[in-house]
């Protein structure tokens, strides 16, 4: 898709305004050059404030895998360079980053995740956005999805769900599959010996929702089933009204490799259900938080 109409459709969809990236001179997969050079002190200052006040709030919040993985990669100080990032995660997992001027079109963001490249948002929200912003910037990207790509089973999780992204927009299955990416890449909670732990990376790059998701009354948590995640609405501009919950990265690989086909048929058939909709026979783990392991 060229950009322009690429444009057209966020448009269209979001009622947004244009997406602000600059995509002149983005190749026909959304690749630009990250430009390192050109983001000021000013925005790293600002990078390193939202580092440092998003660091704090990790511990007893986040998954472990998120912080082992974090604390290896350098990126307190500043905004970090892509391609020296990409060269470690490389060693570690196969998979590269690649810098693109924003959102891009589905088709281009599954065909990266297939072949094991994560698009990352080359710019830096403003000072007067340090709260809060809809579209992805580069903290949202790098902070809260580079460093789970770290963790081989959640980054081969990923590519699977790359690969059954090219195949859903074959069969129809795109808005099911776009549930289980916010459910789970952008809001999932993971189960630990300790309680509850965040690895969304909506959830890990958010200052208020961090805490939220685990500690407030208000939203559900259930125990994650496909199906359900998939039948699932979702608000883009509040904190969550569900949260879903896995045991480990292995069950969201099993859950995801499988073919869909079938699955998208009969989801079909089925009505979505609300954000807040808790259903006959399903339990609601924030009022069992203290009691998780007796769970199942
Ligand atoms: N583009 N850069 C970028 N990042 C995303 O997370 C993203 C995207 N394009 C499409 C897209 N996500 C959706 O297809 C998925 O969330 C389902
Ligand atoms: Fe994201």
């Amino acid at each position: 898709m060229k950009p322009v109409v690429f444009f057209n459709s966020l448009a269209e969809k979001s009622g947004a305004v244009m997406p602000r990236g600059d995509y002149s001179t983005a190749s026909d997969d959304y690749v630009v050059a990250q430009q390192w050079d050109v983001y000021t002190a000013e925005q790293h200052a600002l990078w390193r404030r939202l580092y440092q006040r998003q660091a704090k709030l990790l511990p007893g919040r986040a998954c472990d895998s998120y912080v082992e993985h974090l604390a290896h990669i350098d990126a307190a100080e500043g905004i970090p360079n892509l391609a020296a990032v990409s060269e470690a995660l490389f060693r570690a997992t196969g998979w590269r980053l690649v810098a693109v001027p924003g959102l891009v079109p589905d088709k281009v963001f599954f065909a990266h995740l297939a072949a094991r490249r994560f698009p990352v948002t080359v710019w830096l929200r403003t000072p007067e956005e340090f709260d809060y912003i809809v579209e992805p910037d580069i903290f949202h990207d790098f902070f809260g999805h580079v460093p789970l790509l770290f963790d081989p089973v959640f980054a081969a999780h990923l590519q699977e769900y790359g690969k059954g992204g090219l195949k859903a927009l074959t069969l129809g299955g795109l808005d099911f599959l776009a549930r289980l990416y916010w459910y789970t890449m952008e809001f999932g909670l993971v189960k630990s010996s300790k309680g509850l732990r965040a690895y969304g990376a909506g959830i890990l790059s958010s200052v208020g929702e961090l805490d939220y998701c685990l500690n407030d009354q208000a939203p559900h948590r259930i125990r994650f089933e496909l199906e359900r995640v998939m039948r699932t609405r979702y608000k883009i501009d509040a904190y969550q009204k569900t949260y879903f919950v896995i045991d480990d990265f292995q069950q969201l690989f099993d859950d995801t490799t499988p073919d869909f086909t079938l699955l998208y048929q009969r989801l079909k058939t089925l009505s979505a259900l609300s954000a807040d909709s808790l259903l006959p026979g399903e339990t609601n783990l924030s009022l069992a938080n203290a009691s998780l392991d007796d769970d199942g």
